[in-house]
């Protein structure tokens, strides 16, 4: 009996710093349903779905910082969501930027979870891999302020048994770092789970400005099929806020092939029918990490830790 499951890549559209959660859930629940009319059992929405991106731009005051952010989910802006996954019985994964206050300590995270088709959630991912820089950069077009806002993700990458295979997820620009998908795959990770904000210009590096779309897939065909997983990218993509932000949300096999893309800039549901048993060429021969994979000969690792220089 196959394993299949129908995953959409909720494309989102650009999101003023004006627009409230409310209307952002109302768009998020349509495409639900829009997804769930369509078949799918799974939809994925992007990295800090909820709001703007709002470290394109300089925040000084704390109060102000900490509105862009979720303090509970479900939260009241939220929880129609979970409501709707629950009726329609699909799971989402979903990006936001978390506020959490420990110890009496405010902590903030660039984070994503996975939730089930009861609206239980399964599993939280917290990003690790934050661009950017934390001061202020005022020659550049906009900011990215990552390393200002959030802190590092604490919980590792994980992988969890759900919707009949094993998920992981990890966001932007944790997808460029080839450790991000070995160690979701050495846990089993069949499906990879990504939202994204890729500005189409860096500012420091114009210079590759147009390699943006092509190392954005390279990174995640790469990943997936290095490593046998699906992989599904999904943007915030337009002009937001007077940043314009690739789309380009795709569906990627394990065998590293894009089965399915967006061709718009706005809102839009990219949906593929995956069978995760596609993923065993790939685990069960190719990279058989038990039988192929040598990480005791590998002395790179030695030297990463600085005990010995290269030769
Ligand atoms: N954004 C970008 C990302 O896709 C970036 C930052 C853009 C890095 C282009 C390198 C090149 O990784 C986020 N939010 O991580």
């Amino acid at each position: 009996m196959p394993r299949l499951l129908t995953i959409a890549a909720a494309q989102s559209g650009p999101i003023s710093r004006q627009t409230s959660r409310a209307e952002v859930v109302a768009r998020l629940v349509e495409q639900m349903r829009a997804a769930r009319a369509r078949g799918c059992d799974l939809i994925v929405f992007t990295e800090c779905a909820l709001t703007a991106f709002f470290s394109h731009w300089w925040i000084e005051d704390e109060a102000e910082l900490d509105a862009w952010f979720e303090r509970a989910l479900p939260s009241p802006a939220t929880q129609p969501l979970f409501d709707e996954a629950r009726r329609l019985g699909i799971g989402f994964c979903l990006g936001y930027a978390e506020l959490t206050v420990e110890a009496g300590v405010k902590h903030r995270y660039n984070t994503s979870v996975l939730v089930d088709t009861d609206g239980s959630i399964i599993g939280k991912y917290r990003k690790i891999h934050l661009p950017g820089y934390a001061d202020r950069h005022p020659h550049h077009p906009f900011q990215n302020l990552e390393k200002r806002y959030f802190e590092v993700g604490n919980l590792g990458f994980r992988a969890w048994r759900a919707f009949g295979g094993v998920v992981g997820m990890c966001i932007c620009n944790d997808r460029r770092w080839v450790e991000t998908y070995r160690v979701l795959a050495l846990q089993g990770a069949e499906v990879v789970l990504l939202g994204y904000n890729t500005p189409d210009h860096i500012p420091d590096q114009p210079e590759i400005d147009h390699l943006c779309d092509f190392h954005h897939l390279l990174s995640m065909q790469a990943g997936a099929y290095q490593n046998g997983c699906w992989v599904v990218g999904v943007a915030k993509a337009g002009v937001e806020e007077g940043v314009s932000q690739i789309g380009q949300s795709a569906i990627i096999a394990p065998s590293g092939e894009i089965v399915a893309r967006s061709s718009t800039l706005g809102d839009e549901l990219v949906i593929y029918r995956c069978d995760l048993d596609l993923v065993k060429p790939y685990k069960e021969r190719l990279f058989n990490f038990a039988k192929h994979r040598r990480i005791e000969h590998y002395q790179l690792i030695a030297t990463q830790t600085g005990a010995t220089p290269p030769r």
